[in-house]
């Protein structure tokens, strides 16, 4: 079996981890220049520890990346070199608006990003844009507290607008907030949120995500009215939660799990709250402050399509001693499932997990899916005569492309692409490391910061090029 011609197979990147240049063309202070490498990182993606500027003490892998922002003619002539159909990848809010809260947009941003997909577009790739992905201006946290304030709203629409407003023409597909649950997990790496102390964490976060929901939908409508070939979707961190027995506790707890997470994109699929997360909301006292027009926003202007990542399933139990042995997931930790091998970062390998997670979300919302994100966190040794034979990371992305295969081709799942994440290696969102790379062209870029950021091919990058070349049939 195969996948149609039109399948958008490419790569996923973000700004936040690859672009760097982040005192350069006019850029301001984001919230991803503030996170560094090291055992601060945790505290402060979590908004537990409060930092407004870069120190001296640290090191902080954003500010360089990869440097895409001076190599980004060479990766993508080799994302085209591979036949890539499309390349997701985000927009830094602080290279448009350096402080979020100008009138006008800082054009040198602008030109940067114009050159960007004209090089995409040369290559007939579609560029995918996030218009936020893990990312702030530092400036706004400062001043109202990113989106626990109302007034994100505007500046978002502001800066959304812009966006469709220049790129319209160039930008068919679009996702307004990269894994919109992370907020729950990362209130400060995803939306920019500090808690002060005493503060009702959860009442912040859920009123931060209305303000998010709000400022999705109007970017959702402008999207619409500005561009109207433009498809605009949500986003999610995505990975079904197991029961880890049949027992009818833990069957009950992987939904309410499941719920944590969908709560967002029913909202933006939807286009209301779902009864759960009201009746919730209410009973635990955080059902977010709205205001009159809200809820219709929300109801006329829902996502055209559904987009995920996928790295593994999660698992469940309510014995506390099954619950207590813990490994590491796409943040969100899961209770070991015993019937999954793991990456050397502990994630869980489940290939028909994305088969259930297609499934389930096709099942869920009736929209076109996409999978945005998938791949294998791994350490990579480059051999004496220069190659890297990532066979584990072929093994990982087959084993994934039969399973959405069989979600397309047995389930019938309207599958729009397959954009694997990092396709070029760039630094890792939860850890700050190089060395967890998921790419298919290798950056010579270490932990530590040094490294010359020659790009070279993995094994992988031929083989990723024969899958697409016959559109999936050959793995
Ligand atoms: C997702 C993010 C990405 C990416 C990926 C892999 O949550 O959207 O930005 O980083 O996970 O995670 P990590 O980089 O922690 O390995």
């Amino acid at each position: 079996m195969s996948f149609s011609k039109d399948f958008l197979w490419g790569g996923a990147t973000a700004a936040n981890q690859c672009e760097g240049g982040w005192n350069e063309g006019g850029k301001g202070l984001s919230t991803n220049d503030v996170i560094p490498h090291g055992k601060d990182r945790f505290p402060i993606i979590k908004g537990d520890m409060i930092v407004s500027a870069p120190d001296a003490d640290h090191y902080y892998p954003a500010h360089l990346g990869i440097d895409f922002y001076h190599h980004y003619k060479e990766d993508i002539a080799m994302m085209a070199e591979m036949g890539f159909k499309c390349f997701r990848m985000s927009i830094n809010w602080t290279r448009i608006f350096p402080n979020g809260d100008e009138e006008k947009p800082n054009e040198e941003g602008i030109a940067f990003y114009d050159s960007v997909f004209d090089e995409c577009l040369k290559y007939g790739i579609e560029p995918l844009v996030s218009i936020v992905h893990f990312d702030a201006p530092m400036h706004l946290v400062d001043t109202i507290g990113s989106w626990k304030s109302r007034k994100m709203i505007d500046y978002f629409v502001r800066y959304a607008t812009v966006l469709f407003e220049r790129f319209g023409h160039k930008v068919k597909y679009w996702l307004t907030i990269n894994e919109i649950n992370m907020l729950i997990a990362l209130p400060f790496m995803a939306a920019g949120i500090r808690f002060e102390e005493g503060e009702d964490r959860k009442k912040v976060t859920y009123q931060a995500a209305h303000h998010e929901l709000v400022a999705s939908a109007l970017a959702t409508k402008i999207g619409h009215e500005l561009a109207p070939n433009a498809m605009i979707g949500c986003m999610l961190a995505a990975g079904n939660y197991y029961p880890y027995s049949c027992r009818p506790e833990d069957v009950w707890e992987s939904i309410c799990r499941d719920r944590d997470n969908y709560f967002f994109i029913d909202v933006q699929s939807r286009g209301e709250y779902p009864a759960f997360a009201l009746k919730q909301m209410e009973r635990e006292g955080i059902m977010p402050v709205m205001e009159p027009g809200d809820l219709a926003i929300l109801k006329e202007n829902t996502v055209d399509f559904v987009t995920f990542s996928y790295y593994a399933s999660r698992c469940v139990s309510t014995d506390p001693e099954i619950a207590g042995k813990q490994t590491a997931g796409n943040i969100f930790a899961s209770t070991k499932n015993p019937y999954l091998k793991r990456s050397e970062w502990g994630w869980q390998i489940d290939p028909l997990g994305l088969r259930v997670t297609l499934n389930t979300l096709y099942d869920r919302y009736q929209k076109p899916v996409f999978i945005v994100e998938n791949g294998l966190g791994a350490k990579d040794t480059i051999e004496e005569d220069g190659s890297i034979n990532d066979d584990y990371r072929i093994d990982y992305l087959r084993a994934h492309i039969q399973a959405m295969d069989d979600a397309v081709n047995l389930d019938g799942v309207p599958l729009m692409g397959y954009l694997p994440w990092g396709c070029i290696d760039l630094v890792s969102a939860g850890t700050g490391e190089m060395s967890k790379r998921y790419g298919m062209i290798y950056v010579d870029r270490e932990d530590d910061g040094s490294g010359t950021f020659e790009r070279r091919k993995k094994k992988s990058f031929d083989w990723y090029k024969h899958v697409i070349e016959t559109d999936g049939a050959e793995l």
